[in-house]
């Protein structure tokens, strides 16, 4: 049995898999849970950021408007299903990632500059007031994942470097940093491998600790006669060393197949930036951006997802 190495989630959403499902991730039959109407003048309300706050959800939104300025949002939920959004930026750019490190609430998302894109920072301790630290990486950059906890004493960030317009590769590294300020020792940790992911790979949600290391979700992009698909992959890294790939599936977990990932703003992309997690259940519940346009739901368990990366493991 695998294990999640973190705190209790009695209230994480879920549901069970479907009679008859043999898939690895399985979708919340209500999807999608947010659409373009939970903020006024919004385009589309897609990748997201979740994380348990005070007993409900708390959550860091990516919303495109009608004039199609991309920017953060904060929303609260008590379920995690039904959200209610601010109608107010946060900050300027996209993909947000959040975690608790330590009692902060640190943010990290691909935040706009003159010459591209660069990993922003920002640190809360009530959700409300955020404080801006120094971007993390100099451009061109995105898909910046802070790790839950220092590993050694430092902390560490996904990142994957690629050019400024809709990359035609990407590979990721992790970077540490002793403050949340300086980042450095830069290590290599995937390129694309696969054909599912043959175009280039980013990382997705925080990492959730299980017993044999770090369990990270992360998407594969493949190149088709009709653009980009983005699917969702699993890897396991070292606990202590977290740029070392254990294990890591040698296909995707979930591909786009429903129409709300199908059809869209950007058709044919699943786009995962957060998960939460349930130690004692071992219950993870995956939040995606479908299309470019809504945010999903599915749910696996921690025991599915092992099994599935060690039953299927690339790097055997
Ligand atoms: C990436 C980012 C994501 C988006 C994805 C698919 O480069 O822009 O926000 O979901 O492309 O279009």
């Amino acid at each position: 049995m695998a294990k999640i190495i973190g705190q209790s989630l009695p209230n994480i959403p879920w549901q069970d898999r479907p009679a008859g499902s043999s898939e690895p991730i399985w979708r919340y039959t209500e999807n999608p849970v947010i659409t373009r109407a939970a903020v006024k003048d919004a385009n589309s309300i897609f990748n997201a950021a979740v994380i348990p706050f005070r007993g409900g959800f708390a959550g860091v939104f990516r919303v495109d408007d009608v004039t199609r300025s991309q920017f953060l949002v904060l929303g609260k939920s008590d379920d995690g299903i039904h959200w209610q959004l601010e109608d107010k930026t946060l900050y300027p750019g996209y993909d947000p990632r959040v975690c608790e490190i330590d009692g902060l609430y640190c943010l990290s998302w691909v935040a706009p500059t003159p010459t591209g894109t660069t990993i922003g920072i920002a640190v809360s301790e009530d959700f409300e007031h955020w404080e801006r630290k120094e971007d993390a990486v100099l451009p061109v950059s995105r898909n910046g994942v802070l790790f839950p906890r220092k590993v050694g004493g430092e902390y560490c960030l996904f990142t994957r470097p690629c050019d400024k317009g809709h990359t035609p590769y990407g590979e990721v590294y992790l970077s540490r940093s002793p403050d949340l300020t300086y980042w450095g020792k830069h290590r290599f940790v995937i390129k694309p491998q696969q054909i599912w992911e043959s175009t280039k790979v980013g990382a997705g949600p925080t990492p959730i600790e299980i017993d044999e290391g770090w369990l990270c979700f992360y998407h594969g992009v493949l190149t088709s006669c009709n653009g980009f698909t983005y699917s969702i992959g699993a890897m396991i890294t070292d606990r202590d060393e977290p740029w070392k790939v254990l294990h890591r599936a040698d296909r995707y977990l979930l591909a786009p197949r429903e129409l709300y990932e199908t059809v869209g703003d950007v058709p044919n992309v699943a786009f995962p930036c957060a998960a939460l997690a349930d130690a004692d259940t071992g219950r993870i519940a995956l939040y995606y951006g479908g299309a470019d346009t809504v945010v999903a739901l599915a749910f696996t368990t921690v025991d599915e997802v092992v099994k599935t990366i060690h039953e299927h493991d690339l790097m055997k």
